[in-house]
């Protein structure tokens, strides 16, 4: 987005969404091999960590097929399920238009594979960060209507100029959330989800907070894009996460307007904070 609000256009070889074609014949050998130690430390990690729609989803996309997968046989299971479709974009992508893709069901997806010195962190979201991340949650029919609403309500916040609160929740939610079960929290978020470090330190250790989520409360929470999260925040269920996103954000925006925005690990005496779960 250049500072005049006109997108620039996308790049060389890219259509006029953004999207490229994956080319998944041109995957070398090293890169199916990146894929595959990724995949197989963090399924390794997950079973008692991931939610369960997430690990139906993991197995019903096929994933464990081995090396990078190819977004036409992702897409063959994934559409009729809820559907959602993956396409492969350059990289981030101006917000309008990755609003506009997610309220179509199409989940703009990163092809290119991370180098085996990255394993543990990248800048920008790679083939494993969206594909193994996350495509499996958009195989549950409540949190694949999220996201499409999601994509909705981030349309119209960029015609309030509401972009950051927009963001905040998609972060705290799509990318760093946590679920509440009855056999303790478990992991939804993509961000924890394909990262080894993160996968444990968000439900095990006792340094960040988790309290449970309030659209305010979150939309006022500032986040860190390159380190561990200070705060997590709680979902009861995918239903109520989608309820609270159906919801009109006029009078939230209005309730905390000129209120500062929250340091990002302070605790409000309003807060319900949660313990950590300790891993099975
Ligand atoms: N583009 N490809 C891609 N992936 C993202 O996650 C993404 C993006 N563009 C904008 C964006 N995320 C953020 O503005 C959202 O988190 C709101
Ligand atoms: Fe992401």
């Amino acid at each position: 987005m250049s500072k005049d609000g006109a997108a620039n256009g996308p790049p060389p070889g890219a259509a006029a969404d953004w999207t490229i074609d994956q080319a998944w014949e041109n995957y070398t050998p090293a890169e199916h091999r990146v894929w595959d130690r990724l995949y197989a430390r963090q399924v390794a990690l997950l079973p008692s960590r991931a939610c369960e729609p997430f690990l139906r989803g993991l197995q019903a996309l096929d994933l464990h097929r081995g090396g990078a997968p190819d977004f036409r046989r992702v897409n063959d299971q994934l559409m009729p399920r809820t559907g959602w479709s993956l396409h492969a974009v350059p990289g981030l992508v101006p917000d309008e238009v990755f609003f506009e893709h997610l309220a179509n069901r199409r989940f703009p997806a990163g092809r290119f594979v991370r180098r085996p010195d990255q394993l543990d962190y990248l800048p920008e979201p790679d083939i494993f960060h969206d594909v193994f991340g996350h495509a499996p949650m958009l195989t549950d029919p409540v949190y694949a209507d999220y996201l499409q609403a999601y994509g909705e309500g981030g349309r119209r916040a960029l015609g309030l100029g509401r972009l950051t609160q927009l963001a905040r929740l998609y972060w705290h939610t799509v990318e760093f959330g946590l679920l509440q079960t009855p056999d303790g929290l478990r992991i939804y978020g993509a961000g924890i989800v394909s990262s080894r470090a993160e996968s444990v330190y968000a439900l095990e250790d006792p340094a960040p907070h988790r309290l449970m989520f309030d659209l305010a409360r979150v939309m006022r929470t500032p986040y860190r894009i390159d380190d561990l999260q200070r705060t997590y925040f709680v979902i009861p269920s995918l239903e109520a996460l989608l309820e609270a996103t159906l919801q009109d954000f006029g009078p939230i925006y209005a309730a905390f307007d000129g209120a500062a925005d929250l340091p990002i690990d302070v605790v409000l005496p309003e807060d319900k904070v949660l313990s950590p779960s300790l891993s099975q």
